[in-house]
């Protein structure tokens, strides 16, 4: 009996580990994981650096607390099992105890806490900025007011409707295209002032780190400061109406002499 109880008990834990190793292996190796990935999106600004850090750090800690947390808990399972004739221990209180489950999650909550303050702290300071782009979200659509250059524009989803109602083969980038792209200068730093004429939206670009609520009556800010010349996708991320899903961000991140020409194209159109 005694030898049944404990090949069972092996034997559960084998499949479970096989198991956990397949779902792993299946993660990495699908064509899913290479195509659209499991993690953020690269960075390209300081922020979005900054937030890809913390993420992979506080990834790293939940994984060792994982680890750690299961292991003992699978180790006194298989060790302590009572086929092998281990027996309870009575006592309903310890001191000790108490003190390092109080201690130790301190110390792991401060560790988190320290580099989070210093980001937040870093992502709020929004002064010395070279220009400014007042942002207003509307049902549903964007509106770009570039307040230094004397440039607005609005910016609405430019997928065909035929491709939305499955009538013709969906682009590459459904849902994420836009008539008029955000132009915006590389190695700049960017004052964003949020706000929204409607509803509630938000303005999210991930590879730039940036997302903040678009509220009625509030102005909310943040900076951006892009590295690399590119363009950026991003969305409202928000539900704000019926076509929440309609209203996407394109940036296009230019160099100082290309972002000037376009100011001047601008004005002239
Ligand atoms: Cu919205």
């Amino acid at each position: 009996m005694k030898l049944v109880r404990s090949f069972n008990a092996s034997r559960i834990s084998g499949v479970i580990l096989a198991y956990t190793a397949l779902l792993f292996g299946a993660l990495i190796a699908s064509p899913a994981y290479a195509e659209y990935g499991l993690n953020f999106k690269t960075p390209v600004t300081e922020i979005a650096h900054i937030e890809y850090d913390l993420h992979m750090l506080i990834l790293y800690i939940c994984i060792a607390i994982f680890v750690v947390v299961f292991g003992v808990m699978f180790y006194s399972i298989y060790a302590h099992r009572k086929s092998k004739g281990s027996v309870a221990a009575k006592f309903s209180h310890s001191t000790n105890a108490e003190i390092i489950w109080t201690v130790i999650p301190i110390i792991i909550l401060v560790t988190m806490a320290i580099p989070s303050t210093e980001a937040l702290i870093r992502m709020e300071d929004t002064t010395n900025s070279d220009m400014t782009v007042k942002i207003t979200g509307y049902q549903w659509k964007w509106h770009y007011d570039y307040m230094d250059h004397d440039v607005e524009m609005f910016s609405s989803i430019s997928t065909p409707r035929a491709q939305i109602e499955n009538k013709q083969e969906k682009g590459e980038n459904y849902l994420l295209e836009v008539n008029n792209h955000v132009v915006l200068p590389i190695n700049k730093k960017i004052r964003l002032l949020i706000t929204a004429n409607d509803v509630i939206h938000a303005w999210w670009v991930p590879e730039l780190g940036a997302k903040k609520d678009a509220i009625p009556g509030f102005i909310n800010e943040i900076w951006t400061k892009i590295d690399k010349p590119g363009r950026y996708r991003g969305q409202c991320a928000e539900l704000c109406g019926k076509d929440h899903g309609y209203m996407p961000i394109v940036v296009d991140a230019v160099t100082e002499e290309e972002f000037e020409a376009w100011v001047q194209k601008q004005k002239q159109g």
